[in-house]
């Protein structure tokens, strides 16, 4: 039986639902605390203990972290790229306090490992648009961006000064069936199907060739369970790792819907989110990755549509 005592930090969002589940399955149910301000999720429901926590009351993380002989923190609780957008203040607060409580509190506390996602928002109109690299202009445009760039930096440096064992990955969008997207600017990769399934047709934010990196959520999971199972003497970069999954634009996931769903129909009424996604790479470089851990994706845009699209009918009939 695992000797860790893991706390995951915004469970209930798109990835932390999913990646409570696939920890638990590996650790057990009760050694995963899932935390969140909101109500339990219904998939988590069941499969091992949930606690309500704001992550900016430092106290309460630290009583918590104390109570329950936590070992390791994964902090999903963010505010991404949309919705950072409308509220800026309100998501540099969330995305810094968050983070620098969790760093300050597993200093004090000797938590073995911190698991924390950065994002390819922190690359920004100057960063080359092709396969960017994991080192490169690095100016971002949004304040999520901006956030997630100095985040990064957080990470590296409580890593250097006081040798925390902090881990992070640049997410592209993620695309899942289990737990909606919360807010960013590739979520249009999921309502997709969604409307798919109900209507057979969609309204896209995006410009039809609006081509971003993204990630079907097994692989996402697969690379964040990876990262943390390496041996700290194979994570080279403490800032954190480029992982590329697949690029693709609004019209080439309709053709491939269109596949399966005969006379599904799309239309495109770009909004406020098309200049985030303008200033983004079409594509991501991640040898860094490739290199250092054998991180390989798994799911290509026709593999990841099948995968969508049984399981999201399957849970509809
Ligand atoms: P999400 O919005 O779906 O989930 C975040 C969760 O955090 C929510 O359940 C929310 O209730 C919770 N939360 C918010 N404020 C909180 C607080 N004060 N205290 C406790 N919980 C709080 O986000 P997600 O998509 O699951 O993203 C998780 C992390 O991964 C974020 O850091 C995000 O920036 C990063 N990321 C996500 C994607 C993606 O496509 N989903 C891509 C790149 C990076
Ligand atoms: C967003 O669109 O904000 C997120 C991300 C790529 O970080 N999905």
């Amino acid at each position: 039986m695992t000797k860790e005592k893991i706390l995951i930090i915004g469970a209930c969002g798109q990835i932390g639902v999913e990646l409570t589940l696939a920890l638990r399955k590996i650790h057990g149910g009760s050694k995963v605390l899932a935390a969140d301000l909101r109500e339990e999720n219904e998939l988590l429901k069941g499969t091992g203990p949930y606690v309500s926590l704001d992550v900016m009351n430092k106290e309460m993380l630290h009583v918590l972290v104390l109570r329950q002989n936590i070992t390791q923190i994964y902090l999903l609780a963010a505010i991404l790229s949309a919705t950072g957008e409308k509220n800026p203040s309100l998501a540099w607060s969330l995305n810094m306090q968050s983070l620098l409580n969790v760093l300050d509190i597993s200093r004090e506390e000797k938590i073995t490992k911190v698991y924390w996602p950065s994002s390819i928002a922190v690359f920004g109109p100057s960063s080359p648009k092709e396969n960017c690299p994991q080192q490169t202009v690095i100016e971002p445009s949004t304040v999520y961006g901006i956030s997630k760039f100095a985040g990064e930096f957080w990470c590296n440096y409580y890593h250097q000064r006081y040798g925390i064992d902090v881990r992070s990955l640049r997410y592209p969008g993620l695309i899942s069936y289990k737990s909606d997207p919360g807010g960013g600017t590739t979520d249009y990769a999921v309502e997709i199907f969604q409307d798919a399934i109900a209507e057979n047709k969609y309204v896209s934010y995006l410009k039809e060739d609006t081509y971003l990196p993204m990630m079907y959520m097994p692989d996402a999971i697969r690379a964040t369970i990876e990262l943390m199972e390496a041996p700290p003497s194979q994570i080279t970069v403490r800032t954190s790792y480029n992982i590329s999954g697949m690029s693709f634009s609004p019209r080439e996931i309709a053709v491939e819907i269109s596949r399966y769903r005969p006379g599904f129909q799309i239309e495109y009424v770009p909004d406020s989110r098309q200049a985030i996604a303008d200033s983004w790479p079409s594509s991501i470089d991640d040898s860094r990755a490739r290199a250092d851990w054998n991180w390989k994706p798994e799911f290509d845009l026709s593999r990841m549509t099948k995968h969508m699209l049984d399981n999201m009918t399957l849970s509809h009939s």
